[in-house]
């Protein structure tokens, strides 16, 4: 819970009672000027709360956060903050509509959202918000509800990225596509009609696969030692079925060429093992000059790694542990990129007199696997990719150096925003307002829901639960299995206890709260195992 101090709550009470944050948003002292807050949301892609140290994970040594980390000590940190579903295209659609993926249509990547639904966006750009989203967008539809946008399309590239123009073209821009997405979101805030408050969000493509780092930041990390997870080598045993059948192993599921970066005209006569499917597209996109500095950096790196390998002297756990190195290498180096470039716009808050009256919000659209389980990819309730950064400062509002541990989700981003512009949330959003917990209202909810829908992608079966402080119950409807977790005495969730007698009672209580959950949210039914469909 958020403990503001007492002054700081007086005085947002005084502004609040006399209008200051009204509905029609103007200040009593300057008639006719919009006093509410600014707001920024900067949004990555697939960026774990362990690659971000403020919040002190197992890699909070090494992770590259300090502009990150500065949201944190100036404002807080939500320590509980999860998603709804975890997948791109689908926590997205959240975040805009406040509502759970069943309820806002946008269920699963590919989807396309529906432009004509309510979104805080459109009601801040009602209400008198200048409103601009540039960078990652991929909901197939175009952006609706901001005066300016300017997106990748779908997943965009990290190297000399198109982004796609309010006028239907396409352009294409040189350089590396974190530093160019900031880039645009400065000159929009530059641009921006000052006599209104403004709502931006900069959505970054990293650190998404292919895990491509900027040339400037090649090699960063060689001389780091990057802690291994405890879970590298998960043998997926003591819990559901459907573990076991993924595709998204470090071991085998990371591509040689497009994920660990050994392309196939580098190996000569060495034979890597599977997989190697997808080639090299980030590396064809750059001109020669960035090639010869990627060539540079990787060249020497993959040549002793193949001789190496040739040799007999990296096989079995010392090749995945190879990989992990790389993949951990390459990741962290994305995180960066974008770290700098929060700093770039912090800084530009700063100095152009915005910082005290704009929130600024750090998050991702999902968390992600950095080696738990064995794994890369995200998709699963379990904790690692479950778990979404949420970082926010709002001087005089959020005591710096905050840590929240209440349960938030991405169903909440919508009626905070509206809330910070002295805005009414329509009454059918699934999500609460995080305001009142700024000030130390402890009334909060016990338990989320989650629901993942994908059909088949690194092969994790549709799965459903709910999780409170302590314990997370799934449900894997095609397997008809429950997943029974006490993350006090198992923080790994290594091993279920649905079937543990000292545990029938939880079990009991937790299917109960899940089916509270889901006619709450007037859920759809599971679906069927195809053998009884
Ligand atoms: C792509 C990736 C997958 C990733 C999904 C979803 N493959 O399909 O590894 O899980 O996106 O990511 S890739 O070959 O295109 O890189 S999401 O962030 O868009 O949900
Ligand atoms: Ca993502």
């Amino acid at each position: 819970m958020f403990r503001a101090p007492f002054y700081i709550v007086i005085f947002f009470c005084f502004l609040v009672g006399f209008g200051g944050f009204g509905v029609d948003g103007l200040s009593a002292e300057e008639p006719g000027r919009d006093h509410r807050p600014n707001i920024v949301f900067l949004f990555s892609d697939d960026h774990a709360v362990n690659a971000i140290s403020a919040y002190g994970g197992p890699l909070k040594d090494v992770a590259p956060t300090p502009n990150i980390d500065r949201i944190a000590r100036q404002g807080g940190v939500f320590m509980n903050s999860f998603c709804a579903n975890s997948i791109c295209g689908p926590s997205r659609a959240t975040i805009l509509t406040g509502k759970h993926s069943h309820a806002n249509g946008f269920m699963r990547n590919g989807n396309k959202f529906d432009p004509n639904q309510w979104t805080f966006a459109k009601q801040l750009q009602a209400s008198g918000y200048s409103t601009a989203v540039i960078g990652k967008w991929h909901l197939s539809s175009n952006p609706v509800g901001f005066d300016y946008w300017e997106v990748l399309p779908g997943q965009g590239n990290y190297y000399n990225p198109v982004f796609l123009q309010m006028d239907g073209t396409k352009k294409k821009f040189d350089g590396y596509v974190t530093d160019i997405t900031t880039e645009k979101a400065i000159q929009w805030l530059d641009a921006r009609d000052t006599g209104k408050p403004f709502m931006l969000m900069c959505q970054h493509k990293a650190p998404h696969r292919t895990f491509s780092p900027a040339l400037r930041h090649l090699g960063s990390f060689d001389d780091v030692t990057i802690p291994e997870p405890e879970t590298l080598f998960d043998d997926y045993a003591d819990r559901s079925k459907t573990l076991a059948g993924n595709e998204m192993e470090i071991d085998r599921h990371f591509d040689w060429a497009y994920d660990a970066k050994v392309r196939k005209d580098e190996r000569g006569e060495v034979e890597l093992p599977a997989p190697d499917r997808y080639g090299t597209p980030e590396y064809n996109r750059m001109s020669p000059s960035q090639r010869k500095e990627w060539d540079a950096y990787y060249g020497p790196l993959n040549k002793e790694f193949l001789s190496d390998y040739a040799a007999g002297k990296i096989k079995g756990k010392e090749l995945v542990r190879w990989k992990y190195r790389r993949y951990m290498r390459n990741y962290l180096s994305t995180v960066k990129a974008v770290d700098e470039n929060v700093g770039r716009v912090l800084d530009y808050l700063e100095e152009n007199g915005l910082a005290e009256n704009t929130v600024v919000i750090y998050s991702s659209d999902q968390g992600f696997y950095l080696g738990e389980h064995g794994w890369y990819d995200k998709r699963w309730m379990f904790e690692e990719s479950f778990r979404m950064p949420f970082l926010i400062r709002w001087p005089g509002h959020i005591s710096p150096g905050t840590k929240a541990v209440d349960l938030i989700q991405n169903i909440d981003y919508a009626p905070t925003f509206l809330e910070m512009a002295g805005l009414s949330a329509p009454d059918n959003l699934h999500g609460k307002s995080l305001v009142p917990l700024f000030s130390g209202n402890s009334d909060w909810r016990k338990s989320l829901y989650y629901a993942y829908y994908e059909l088949g992608e690194h092969a994790v079966p549709q799965h459903f639960g709910v999780r409170t402080n302590r314990h997370k119950l799934i449900y894997f409807p095609m397997t008809e299995e429950w997943n029974l977790f006490d993350l006090e005495t198992d923080p790994n969730e290594m091993k279920s206890l649905h079937a543990d007698p000292g545990y029938h009672s939880k079990l009991e209580e937790l299917k109960f709260e899940l089916e509270s959950l889901r006619t709450q949210f007037k859920a759809p039914a599971y679906p069927r195992p195809k053998s009884k469909s």
